[in-house]
C-alpha cells in the first residue's frame, strides 16, 4: 500500500495509513437508498454514533439528495436539516464532520458548526468558491467529479475516454486548489462514481482507478449500492450489498484510501479483508 500523509482538516489530522470509511448520513427524505431513514434530527445523530461503533473514520453530512432526478433543495431547507445534526455530533463525536454539499454558504455554516471536510459534489460546476472557503477555513476538501445538476447529468454522460477525462480535471483542480491557497495535505480526489457517469463509466473508473491514484493525492471512492451494481446484477439498492462489496475490496486494491458507504459495519469487514489480502508475503 501506498503511504500516504495525514489529511489535514483544519485543527485535526486524519491517519490515512489504512483505509479509512467515511458512513453516509443522509438527513433528507429522498435519497436513493435510505432517504427518510434519518431525517430525523435524534435519529441521524444515534446513527452516527454507530456507525463510528462499526468502524467509521468520518461521517459525512447530506442535507441533498444529489441523485439524478433529485428535486432540488433550497439554501435555508438544506442548513435546517444539517446543522442541528452537525451542531449536536461537533463537541462529541471522536472523528471529523465532512459537509456533503453543492452550495458554499451550506459548507460555510456547516463549517462554523463544526464540520471539519468539505466534501465539494459540484464537481464541473464549481465556480471556485468551495476552493476559497478551503483555502480561508484549512478544512480539508474532497474534490468530486461531476456535471451539470442532478437535474441534467445524466444527459452529459458523453466521454471519448472517461478515466482520462476526469483524471484530467482532477489534476487541473490540484493545480486550482495549490493556486486558491489550499495546503497539499488537506486535498482528496473522488472520481464521483454515478456523477454524469453511466454503468459502463462507473465501472471503467473503478477498473482503471489506479490512474486517478497517479494524479497523487489520496483518493476516495462512493460506490456504495449506486446504480451501476444494479445494472451488472440486475437488483434493488438494498440487495447490492454483495456488489457494493465488490466494488470496495476492487477500489482498495487499486488504491483508494478512502471509502463512502452505508453499510459501515459490512464494508470494514471488507476493507479489513482487502488491507490484509495485500500485506506482502
Ligand atoms: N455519492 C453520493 C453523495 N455524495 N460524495 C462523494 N465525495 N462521493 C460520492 O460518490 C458521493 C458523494 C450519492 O450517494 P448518497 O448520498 O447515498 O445518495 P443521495 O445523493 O441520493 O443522497
Amino acid at each position: 500500500m501506498r503511504d500516504y500523509a495525514p489529511l489535514r482538516c483544519r485543527d485535526r489530522e486524519l491517519d490515512l495509513g489504512r483505509v479509512v470509511l467515511m458512513g453516509v448520513l443522509n438527513v433528507t427524505p429522498d435519497s436513493f437508498s435510505d432517504g427518510g431513514l434519518w431525517f430525523d434530527p435524534g435519529a441521524a445523530v444515534s446513527h452516527a454514533f454507530e456507525m463510528v461503533e462499526s468502524g467509521a473514520g468520518i461521517i459525512d453530512v447530506g442535507g441533498e439528495s444529489t441523485r439524478p432526478g433529485a428535486e432540488p433543495v433550497d439554501e435555508d431547507e438544506e442548513l435546517k436539516r444539517v446543522l442541528p445534526v452537525i451542531e449536536a455530533l461537533a463537541p462529541s463525536i471522536s472523528v471529523p464532520i465532512s459537509i456533503d454539499t453543492r452550495k458554499p454558504e451550506v459548507a460555510a455554516r456547516a463549517i462554523e458548526a463544526g464540520a471539519s471536510i468539505l466534501n465539494d459534489t459540484l464537481g464541473e460546476a464549481g465556480d471556485g468558491s468551495m476552493d476559497r472557503l478551503a483555502a480561508s477555513t484549512g478544512v480539508a476538501i474532497i474534490v468530486m467529479h461531476s456535471r451539470g445538476t442532478p437535474a441534467t447529468m445524466k444527459a452529459l454522460a458523453r466521454y471519448d475516454d472517461v478515466v482520462a477525462e476526469v483524471g484530467g480535471w482532477l489534476r487541473q483542480k490540484v493545480t486550482e486548489l495549490t493556486s486558491a491557497g489550499v495546503e497539499a495535505a488537506s486535498i482528496a480526489l473522488d472520481p464521483g462514481i454515478g456523477f454524469a457517469k453511466d454503468a459502463q463509466h462507473s465501472l471503467q473508473l473503478l477498473n482503471r482507478l489506479e490512474e486517478i491514484v497517479d494524479i497523487g493525492p489520496p483518493v476516495l471512492v462512493g460506490a456504495s449500492r449506486k446504480s451501476f451494481i444494479g445494472a451488472v446484477l440486475d437488483v434493488d439498492e438494498e440487495q447490492r450489498t454483495y456488489g457494493t462489496a465488490a466494488a470496495v475490496a476492487l477500489s482498495v486494491e487499486r488504491g483508494a484510501r478512502l471509502i463512502r458507504v452505508h453499510d459501515v459495519a459490512e464494508m470494514n469487514q471488507v476493507v479489513r479483508m482487502t488491507e490484509a489480502l495485500m500485506e506482502p508475503v
